[in-house]
């Protein structure tokens, strides 16, 4: 029996998930999960990969296919290590790399979550063969993570999401800087919808956006707690081309969550958690790598058209920047 008969599909899971575990690994090494993924320019697929170690301390490491489903050729050794000698606020790893190659300077940058007493926050490093690294260090102090530099600039400016926590929300930002070091001009994204929705609680990016002629397609997660523990889920909206912060459409239902077994168990269970994708030569098939429950690398495809089409019939235009769709009557109030 399916619980889940009545949702439309968008996203596809590979026969071969997961496709990416520990066993797979070089060396030692207790879980390999949510990477970055890029298209080197020989067409090769790259995942910079987190790799959980036993003392629960995370580096990143490059695994390389020419399809980008298997024939993985991983580094022998780690990529990147954390350096806390240089770089306290690595202390204690380096988490969930996005990566964007930003034309202008002909480079690619690594967003990473760097893990520190204070906290997780939100740090960069440029690359050009994901060899040799060039820290740029800490650009959003703790709690902050779930971050991503878009491929353009906006008026001369980058543009950054990222997901600062209070004590009263875990929403996304966008902040803007003129030379990837000073941030500021910071917006809200998109809210965490409270309530009772499947993304009530905690939002944050998943991979970098996606641009369309239509706008910048951002895929999120959402996080619903729940007395059994969290939900990590998949939701879909639509950005202006030209003013990246503004929101043109929201999706109301989530795309894609745990289902399969490598999703539902795990390190953490009921995570599914994209964090980069490539697109075929199509330049409609996206391919989708996510972290299932902490513990493996999985791949999802769909087409961009058809995540465009669903937003706009799962979509409003309603994102509750100024109030909270939750606290919204959708079904009437019976009076
Ligand atoms: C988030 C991040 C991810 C992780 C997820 C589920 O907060 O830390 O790295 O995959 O939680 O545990």
């Amino acid at each position: 029996m399916s619980l889940n008969n009545a949702h439309e599909e968008v996203l596809f899971r590979h026969d071969k998930n997961p496709i990416l575990t520990a066993a797979d690994w070089p060396y030692p090494a207790h879980t390999v999960f949510n990477p970055g993924a890029t298209l080197l320019q020989d067409g090769t697929t790259l995942l910079l990969c987190r790799v959980e170690d036993r003392r629960g301390i995370s580096h990143l490491c490059a695994a390389r296919s020419k399809n980008g489903v298997d024939g993985w050729e991983i580094d022998a050794e780690p990529t990147l290590m954390p350096d806390p000698e240089s770089h306290p606020e690595e202390l204690w790893g380096i988490e969930d790399a996005r990566i964007t190659w930003l034309d202008d300077i002909e480079t690619y940058v690594v967003a990473y979550t760097a893990y520190s007493r204070s906290g997780p926050g939100v740090a960069l490093a440029l690359t050009h063969d994901f060899k040799k690294f060039d820290r740029l260090g800490l650009m959003m102090q703790p709690d902050d993570k779930d971050a991503a530099l878009l491929p353009k600039r906006f008026d001369g400016h980058y543009a950054l999401i990222h997901r600062p926590v209070t004590d009263v929300s875990a929403n996304m930002w966008m902040s803007y800087s003129p030379d990837l070091s000073n941030w500021g001009n910071h917006k809200l994204l998109l809210p965490a919808r409270r309530g009772a929705w499947w993304d009530a609680n905690k939002i944050g990016l998943s991979p970098p956006p996606i641009e369309t002629k239509e706008g910048w397609l951002v895929l999120y997660h959402g996080v619903r707690n729940s007395c059994a523990g969290c939900l990590y889920r998949l939701g879909l909206a639509l950005f202006d081309l030209d003013n990246p912060d503004v929101c043109l459409l929201r999706g109301d239902e989530w795309l894609f969550g745990p289902e399969t077994h490598y999703e539902r168990e795990g390190d953490v269970g009921n995570v599914a958690f994209p964090t980069g994708f490539t697109i075929g030569e199509d330049g409609d098939t996206i391919n989708l790598y996510y972290g299932a429950a902490d513990t493996s690398i999985a791949l999802a495809r769909g087409s961009i058209n058809q995540l465009l089409d669903w937003l706009k019939r799962h979509g409003s235009t309603y994102v509750g920047v100024a109030a909270q769709p939750a606290e919204k009557t959708h079904f009437g109030t019976g009076s």
